[in-house]
């Protein structure tokens, strides 16, 4: 079945926000072209003028694996109008030649299509090929057959189109002025869309390499449940998806089946030790309930940072899904609400100024080094460096006794020090409450799962929860979490899931649903496994207890006075991440239904053996 283009587009990577009403629209026209690469393969490239511009014009480019024939004259006067910014009347508004590509193998584009193609081997020879040399190719032409361009290029996009924007900053075409990568993908084994820490992302990774590996479009699997957690669980054990569905025929699949470990494929790939100097002003875009890709544009900032000598490279972190800043006005997320339109000021005031000044010579918007919302006290703050060097302190929050949290640590005399549950790979506990639709499928709410309330698990026999009493004044984190477990397993592989939760007051809120909501601040999994290597993984030792470090990676927030504080704990999430078969198995893609085993985990919290979180806690506050 064809993949229903309005739901990709709408989901993952068009700029399609509200049109801005005060500024006066012009009309465009539209021009097609084949660009020729250096290996003689052409692209298709829609080329979208202003009609009445006035004085030469530079160039925004998006290169995209989705199909560009949505983007229209009428769609780029609606979707792009922020870029303008001006005054009511239209004057100063600024001008673009907004330029659309298929990347290679893609829709109407030449050439073999390549998941995230790895950066060339050579990039002394000339004639190898990569999304880095496309993109310079690319610049080229255009500069050379664009009339009235004013020899200055952008880039920006979305996810894909965002990790094509941080290929082209590789080895960028000196006409490249300024680049906009928003939640780009760093490390699909470490963070990303297909793997966690090595766990595998089963639903994304199998639907989303189906999607694009189907066809030179994207085309949706079809599946024969609605609610693909019954889906997912009666396909059984991974070894049979070839044989069952694919035959052979998904290059990425086959991938995810031969590369379990963190091995040369994905190293190859990966973007993060590539970064290693700032050539182009960089304005790195996130969200913090991202659903996709969080860890990848953090990471590249973070990367970029080491080396930006310059000052060239930013941050922005808002209250988003993935891609959700560049939609709507970003009032509320799911029932999460910020109290201001957090999508459109971005647009209309960062994004917009930040090419303005390096495309157009506009004034400097004076960005800071990173522009960061605080959700709970839903402010805009400005930190001149991230995580923030100083009115932070790392405070520990122990998981206690009796479910609780404390500040305070465990007695060394304490008694009954060890929480544990019963893990069953037959009886996964869910992401999100069911049904769980397709994630791009009719009915999906894929796109808002982090903000559901996770009340759902809380409670279950196989969900371990931890909570502080009610807060008697805020409590704001800014900066970087992680959590040490002490557990063991009576298997000999485990998944370990944390997620920091904020639960609302039982009263008073409105609507009433959010009563009590338990609203997921950050989480992530990590495969017990990949305690000692990401390359080499060993089996845990049945009964013995190790700690594990979860990086529960960066956040701002403020969990209100009356509010609690939540950790749960879980061993499934299931279908985002694959079963974890409890059996040591060298590739999990190779275990048979046999090899999956209940096995029951133990949470430990003496004081030899304290599991904490440890929370960047803003110090004019006391906890
Ligand atoms: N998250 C999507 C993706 C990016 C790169 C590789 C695989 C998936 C996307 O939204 O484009």
């Amino acid at each position: 079945m064809r993949l229903s283009r309005a739901l990709v587009i709408a989901g993952l990577l068009s700029a399609v926000p509200a049109l801005s009403a005060s500024v006066q629209q012009p009309t465009y026209t539209l021009t097609e072209a084949m660009i020729p690469m250096r290996d003689g393969v052409k692209l298709y490239t829609r080329i979208i003028k202003p009609n009445s511009a006035r004085g030469p014009l530079p160039i925004m480019l998006v290169r995209t694996p989705y199909g560009i024939d949505g983007n229209t004259p009428q769609g780029v006067a609606n979707g792009w109008s922020f870029m303008r910014g001006g005054a009511s009347d239209g004057s100063g508004a600024r001008d673009y030649v907004y330029v659309f590509q298929d990347i290679r193998g893609k829709f109407k584009s030449e050439g073999e299509f390549v998941m995230l193609r790895p950066l060339r081997s050579n990039r002394a020879d000339r004639t190898q090929i990569d999304e880095s040399t496309d993109t310079y190719d690319t610049i080229d032409w255009l500069l050379a057959n664009v009339p009235q361009n004013n020899g200055r290029v952008g880039m920006t996009g979305v996810s894909y189109p965002g990790w094509l924007t941080v290929m082209a900053m590789l080895d960028p075409h000196p006409a490249l002025k300024a680049a906009s990568p928003q939640a780009s993908p760093a490390d699909m084994w470490k963070g990303d869309d297909f793997r966690h820490n090595g766990a595998f992302r089963l639903s994304y990774g199998f639907e989303y390499a189906t999607m694009m590996e189907s066809g030179k479009d994207v085309q949706q699997f079809r599946m024969d449940s609605y609610d693909t957690f019954d889906w997912y669980l009666k396909l059984g054990p991974l070894s049979t998806v070839n044989a069952k569905y694919l035959n052979g025929r998904i290059p990425t699949w086959n991938d995810f089946t031969k590369h379990p470990d963190y091995d040369a494929f994905w190293k190859r790939q990966a973007v993060t030790d590539r970064l290693t100097q700032v050539k182009v002003p960089t304005l790195n875009v996130a969200g913090w309930w991202d659903q996709e890709d969080f860890y990848g544009p953090i990471t590249i900032y973070r990367a970029l940072e080491a080396h930006d000598t310059e000052r060239k490279n930013r941050l922005v972190v808002g209250p988003w899904n993935h891609g959700g800043w560049m939609r709507g006005t970003g009032d509320s997320l799911g029932p999460i609400q910020f109290g201001q339109p957090t999508s459109r000021w971005f647009r209309d005031s960062v994004m917009a100024p930040f090419f303005a000044m390096h495309l157009h010579d506009a004034p400097d918007p004076r960005l800071p080094e990173a522009l960061i919302f605080e959700a709970g006290s839903n402010v805009w703050k400005r930190y001149d460096a991230w995580p923030p060097k100083t009115a932070v302190s790392p405070r520990s929050l122990y998981l206690r006794e009796n479910s609780r949290l404390a500040w305070e640590p465990p007695a060394a005399n304490a008694r009954n020090t060890v929480d544990s549950y019963v893990s069953d790979p037959a009886k996964p506990v869910p992401y999100r409450p069911r049904p769980i639709p397709m994630t791009y499928g009719p009915g999906s709410t894929w796109s808002t799962w982090l903000t559901d309330d996770q009340r759902f698990a809380h409670g279950r026999p196989d969900v371990l929860s931890y909570e502080l009493p009610a807060l008697t004044e805020d409590l704001t984190i800014a900066g970087d979490l992680t959590v040490t477990l002490h557990a063991a397993t009576s298997g000999t592989d485990a998944d370990w899931v944390v997620k920091l939760i904020d639960v609302y007051p039982d009263s008073g809120q409105q609507p009433a649903r959010m009563n009590g909501y338990q609203f997921m601040v950050a989480n992530e999994v990590f495969r017990g496994r990949y305690r000692q290597s990401v390359e080499k993984p060993t089996p845990l030792r049945p009964g013995v207890t190790e700690a594990f470090t979860i990086d529960l990676h960066t956040q701002a927030y403020t969990f209100r006075k009356g509010h609690r504080v939540m950790i749960q704990v879980q061993s499934s999430w299931f279908p985002l991440i694959d079963r974890n078969p409890q059996t040591f198995m060298p590739n999990i893609f190779e275990a048979k239904a046999s090899d999956f085993r209940a096995a029951t985990h133990q949470v430990h919290r003496s004081a030899a053996r304290a599991s904490r979180i440890v929370l960047p806690v803003v110090t004019n506050i006391r906890p």
